[in-house]
């Protein structure tokens, strides 16, 4: 008997969007866009219609694995849960009693439901203050960094109207970044609102645009100033709220008096004009709506980027305004530090790893290169052993070659996935997890979104798989306290909404549970910073080992003009990251890592459309299929991310370095705030493989 059930999309990116879905016989038929979903309002994508393709893959993993021979070989015997959870246990146990319970680490990539915080009670109950994520490169340079200027994360508002939205290396169309579904943005666009663009790809976005700047990949922080500049120089500030609501501002137009459109033009590539045009329409509009994503944040200078980005909101006074950047006020659910159990463990932040490189407060899990260090140097101290859920570090992680060298001299590698993926093959254990659609979960929650959403299940998961949640539960009495555990996951759900008097049945029948809806909370309780307002110079900015005003550092340049062209990548509309690779319907929307040059760059390097080229950095090379288009700049090169070959076999770690972006970057240049490596804007050079002798990249 089919029936339809109603819930909402998650773990395929931020989430968010309300489904109608078909199920028969315990399987996904049929997927539909629910109109009456409170953020999408009937929006779907490429990606939810093939979870049915997901969940039913013949080579999803559906049984516990224990390697039989050593590490990446592919030999694998099936083993019950019981037997896996015992062999984490007794391992992560005996890397505790040798080297101290921090040479532990817990690894989660892009937190797709409650279970990013539930890892985090884990590593918090067993006594590891080391939680290695992705938090570098995204979103906490963003939020700590506003933090710190303003008191709070200014979330994109693009619910209520606004007369001009500010994209900024955001790509909602493609990403619905932080859950911001791009639908609501759409609709006020055809309703007139203007719409500027920051972004060196001419993006369908960008194509609908009142005025569109394409930068050099990177200089960022330079554009950003520029538009300070402006905002200066032609007295566009909105002034009262400058005056009553902000310290500094004399300070930061000091430090960006030689930032003239001018003379930022040699970093930033983008005509002086365009700049002032853009800053003009932005400072003229009220409310108008900044949109960043990841690229503001994915560069060493992430933390001088998103400071000049938040004085920006607030010159403009568009700080917790309707229609411009909000503080969500969260709903009455349980805290998350009390989720998570901070108690359990008041030494982390003196203990993990980033207390040895002085990042920036409020850094709460430690970026990639810190690990990489820790477990080939012992620098600071030893890891030795990790468990990692959801996650994907030999694709994710800056510095693959790294990331590979270090993943395979661990002591111990456990692994939750959905897939043998490059990282899962590396590992000694792999745990089967059940995924989006097959278990009762909770969206966005500890996001700063100010909702929460019910994620009801849909279907039963594969008898052996279980969700991530289910298995912190059953690892966690084993390695740590049973008090700080459920008897069943489902007990974490009821936990969590028992502050808001609801139940889980409840936030179902809701479908959303957000906070209060007030604005400008500045005027009765000021801003929540050292001297309550905004900190256009940040007054404690040598206790946070901070620089006070943005400084801007120059564009990356490596290898003595060996490397003259301009390398960055984006996320692909088909894919999350690297996952689903292995998904017919999506491999065949997008069947191959695609690097993007502009037809003058292809004739200069005799490169044809469809040519097999060799892209090399200072850190190593890949290989990726060129599309040759004028949709970028001549001189920026844009390669696909994530990019692994399931098909080549686990054996061979799927060839995991052929095509994949990250074996181009590093991490040993390094934000010293965040510990963020670059990821975008790296100086690169190509050429056609047949002048190259390596191998091909496909299986
Ligand atoms: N060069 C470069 N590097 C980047 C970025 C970039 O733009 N450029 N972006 C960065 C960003 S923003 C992020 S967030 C990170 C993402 O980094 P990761 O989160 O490590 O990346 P994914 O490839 O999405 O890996 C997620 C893994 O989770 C598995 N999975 C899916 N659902 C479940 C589930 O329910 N349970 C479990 N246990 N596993 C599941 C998938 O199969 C996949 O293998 O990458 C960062 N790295
Ligand atoms: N389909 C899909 N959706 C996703 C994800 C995914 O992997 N796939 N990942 C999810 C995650 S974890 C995150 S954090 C978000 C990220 O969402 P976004 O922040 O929107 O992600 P990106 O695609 O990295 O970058 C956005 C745009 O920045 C442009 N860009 C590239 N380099 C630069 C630069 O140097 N400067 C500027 N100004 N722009 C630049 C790119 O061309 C791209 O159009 O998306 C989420 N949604
Ligand atoms: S945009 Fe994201 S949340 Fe919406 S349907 Fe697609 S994958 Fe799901
Ligand atoms: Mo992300």
């Amino acid at each position: 008997m089919a029936s339809w059930h109603r819930t909402h999309c998650g773990r395929m990116d931020h989430g968010g969007c309300s489904l109608w879905v078909r199920v028969e016989d315990n399987r996904i038929t049929s997927l539909q866009g629910d109109p009456g979903g409170s953020l999408s309002r009937g929006y779907i994508c490429a990606k939810a219609f093939a979870a049915p393709e997901k969940l039913d893959h013949p080579d999803r993993l559906r049984q516990p694995l224990i390697k039989t021979k050593g590490r990446g070989r592919g030999k694998w015997r099936t083993a019950s849960w019981d037997q896996a959870l015992d062999t984490i246990a007794e391992n992560l146990g005996r890397c505790r009693e040798r080297h101290g319970a921090d040479s532990v680490a817990f690894g989660q990539g892009m937190p797709k439901g409650l279970e990013h915080f539930s890892l985090i009670r884990l590593a918090n109950a067993f006594g590891s203050a080391n939680v290695v994520a992705v938090q570098d490169v995204c979103h906490a340079p963003r939020e700590i960094t506003a933090r710190h200027t303003c008191g709070f994360y200014p979330v994109v508002d693009y619910t209520e109207p606004s007369e001009l939205v500010l994209l900024w290396g955001s790509n909602p169309t493609a990403t619905n970044e932080e859950g911001a579904i791009s639908g609501p943005l759409l609709r006020q666009l055809k309703r007139g609102t203007k719409l500027v663009v920051v972004d060196p790809r001419r993006t369908p976005l960008a194509e609908r645009a009142d005025v569109w700047l394409q930068p050099r990949p990177g200089s960022d922080c330079a554009l950003a100033l520029s538009f300070l500049h402006v905002l200066f120089d032609e007295g566009l500030q909105d002034e009262a709220f400058v005056r009553d609501w902000t310290v500094g501002a004399k300070e930061l137009e000091e430090r960006v008096r030689d930032f003239s459109p001018e003379s930022a033009a040699s970093a930033t590539w983008v005509p002086p004009e365009q700049v002032r045009k853009a800053a003009r329409l932005y400072a003229g509009a009220k409310p108008a709506a900044l949109g960043w994503g990841n690229p503001v944040e994915q560069t060493s200078q992430a933390f001088s980027a998103i400071r000049s980005l938040v004085c920006l909101m607030a010159l403009t006074g568009n700080l917790d305004l309707p229609g411009g950047n909000r503080q969500p006020v969260e709903p009455p659910v349980r805290k998350p530090a009390d989720f998570v159990r901070a108690d359990l463990l008041p030494r982390k932040s003196s203990h993990m790893l980033n207390a040895y490189y002085g990042t920036a407060p409020g850094l709460m899990t430690v970026p990639s290169a810190f690990f990489r260090r820790a477990v080939l140097e012992g620098d600071p101290y030893p890891v030795r052993a990790a468990y990692m859920q959801g996650t994907n570090p030999l694709l994710s992680h800056a510095d693959s070659i790294r990331t590979h060298r270090a993943l395979a001299s661990l002591d111990f590698l456990a692994v939750s996935d959905i897939y043998l993926t490059p990282t899962a093959a590396l590992a000694d254990v792999v745990l089967p997890a059940a995924t989006q659609f097959e278990f009762d979960d909770i969206g966005h929650y500890g996001l700063g979104h100010g909702y929460v959403l019910a994620r009801p299940k849909v279907v039963d998961p594969p008898q052996q798989c279980l969700p991530d949640l289910e298995i912190a539960n059953r690892l966690g009495p084993r390695i740590s306290s049973p008090d700080a555990w459920f008897g069943h996951w489902s007990g974490m759900l009821e936990h969590l909404l028992a502050p808001a008097g609801m139940g889980y049945p409840d936030l179902c029948r809701e479908g959303i549970l957000r906070g209060e809806n007030r604005s400008r909370k500045y005027l009765e309780q000021g801003f929540k910073t050292p001297s309550g307002k905004v900190e256009l110079r940040l007054s404690r900015a040598d206790k946070l080992g901070v620089p006070d005003l943005p400084e801007f550092q120059g564009v990356l340049q490596d290898g003595h003009g060996r490397y003259p062209l301009v390398l960055t990548c984006s996320k692909s509309p088909n894919y999350l990251h690297s996952s689903y690779r292995w998904v017919p319907r999506l491999r065949k929307r997008e069947p191959d890592p695609v690097v993007v040059i502009h037809p003058q760059t292809a004739e200069e390097h005799d490169i044809a459309e469809g040519e097999w080229v060799v892209i090399e950095t200072w850190r190593g090379r890949i290989e990726q299929k060129a599309k040759i288009r004028d949709r970028i700049l001549p001189g920026v090169v844009h390669a696909a991310y994530g990019w692994w070959f399931p098909e080549a076999g686990d054996e061979r770690l799927h060839n995991w370095n052929g095509s994949n972006y990250n074996v181009l970057t590093s991490g040993d240049r390094r934000g010293r705030e965040f510990g963020t490596p670059d990821l975008k804007g790296l100086a690169c050079r190509i050429e056609r493989k047949s002048l190259h002798s390596g191998q091909g990249v496909k299986g």
